[in-house]
C-alpha cells in the first residue's frame, strides 16, 4: 500500500509534477507513512533518476531544475517531520561559487542534488571569500565544502581557500570538493583538493565516497 503511494511520488518527481508531488507526500503522510521512507524511497529515489539521467545526458539541465522545483516541494511537507523525528542528514556541507565569481547555475544544481540525495546543504551563494567558507563550516559543524568556478581568474582562488583552511586548523576536519567548467581532475590535484566532479550528479557520488558512505 505504501509502496504504490512511494512508486507514485518517484514517478512524479521525474517527470517535475510540483504540485502532485505536493499532494502525493501529503497523503501518504496521512496515511502515516514513515516520512523517512517518503523522504527516501519516494524522493531521493525520483532524484537519484533524473541523477543518473543526466550522467548519461538523456535529460538536461531545465529538466533537473523542473524535478528539483518538485522535490522542494515534497520536502517543504517532509523536512518538519523529519527533524520532529531526529532523523539526521547523511551530512553537511557548506557550498558556493568562489571569491570573485557571480557564475551561480551549476552550483545551484550542484545544491539541489546534494540536497536530493539526503544532504543537508548550507549554501553560501557566490563571491564567497575563504573566511566566508571557514565561518559557514564553523557555524554549520559541516563535513565538506564544495566550491565552484566558471572563470580562468577565479579558480586560482579556490585554493586560496583550501590554504585558508590548512592554516586555520581546519583541513583535516573538512573534505574538499570543486568543480566549475574549466576545472580538470588535474587542477584539482595541484591545488590539493580531495575531489573534482565534472557535473552535478557526480557530485553526489564523490561526496558519498569522500565522507565514506558509498
Ligand atoms: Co559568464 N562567462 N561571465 N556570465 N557565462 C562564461 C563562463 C564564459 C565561458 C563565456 C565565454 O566567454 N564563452 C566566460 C569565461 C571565460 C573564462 O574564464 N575562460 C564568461 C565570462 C568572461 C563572464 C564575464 C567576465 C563577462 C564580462 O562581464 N565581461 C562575467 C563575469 C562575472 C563574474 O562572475 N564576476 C560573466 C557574467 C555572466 C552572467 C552574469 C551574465 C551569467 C551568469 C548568471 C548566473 O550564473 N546567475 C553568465 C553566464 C550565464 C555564462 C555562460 C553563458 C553559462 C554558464 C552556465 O551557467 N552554464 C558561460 C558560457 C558557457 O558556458 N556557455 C559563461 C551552465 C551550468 C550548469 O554549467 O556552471 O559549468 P556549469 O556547471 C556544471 C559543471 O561545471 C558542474 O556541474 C554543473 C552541471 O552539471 N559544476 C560542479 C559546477 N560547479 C560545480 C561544483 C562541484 C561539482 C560540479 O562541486 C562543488
Amino acid at each position: 500500500m505504501s509502496e504504490a503511494i512511494l512508486e507514485q511520488i518517484t514517478e512524479n518527481l521525474i517527470k517535475g509534477q510540483a504540485p502532485v508531488v505536493k499532494e502525493l507526500v501529503q497523503k501518504a503522510i496521512d496515511d502515516g507513512v514513515d516520512a523517512e521512507e517518503i523522504l527516501n524511497k519516494g524522493l531521493v529515489a525520483g532524484m537519484s533518476v533524473i541523477g543518473d539521467r543526466f550522467k548519461r545526458n538523456e535529460v538536461y539541465i531545465p529538466e533537473v531544475l523542473i524535478a528539483a522545483r518538485a522535490m522542494n516541494a515534497g520536502m517543504e511537507l517532509v523536512k518538519p517531520l523529519l527533524k520532529q523525528a531526529g532523523v539526521k542528514a547523511k551530512g553537511t556541507v557548506c557550498c558556493a561559487t568562489v571569491k570573485g565569481d557571480l557564475h551561480d547555475i551549476g552550483k545551484n544544481l550542484v545544491c539541489m542534488m546534494l540536497e536530493g540525495a539526503g544532504y543537508e546543504v548550507v549554501d553560501l551563494g557566490v563571491n564567497c571569500d575563504a573566511e566566508k567558507f571557514i565561518q559557514g563550516v564553523q557555524d554549520s559543524n559541516a563535513d565538506a565544502i564544495g566550491m565552484s568556478a566558471l572563470l580562468t581568474t577565479t579558480m586560482t582562488n579556490m585554493k586560496t581557500t583550501i590554504d585558508a583552511f590548512a592554516e586555520a586548523g581546519l583541513r583535516d576536519k573538512v573534505k574538499i570538493m570543486v568543480g566549475g567548467a574549466p576545472l580538470t581532475q588535474n587542477f584539482a590535484d595541484e591545488i590539493g583538493a580531495d575531489g573534482y566532479s565534472p557535473d552535478a550528479a557526480s557530485a553526489v557520488d564523490l561526496l558519498d565516497s569522500l565522507l565514506g558512505l558509498a
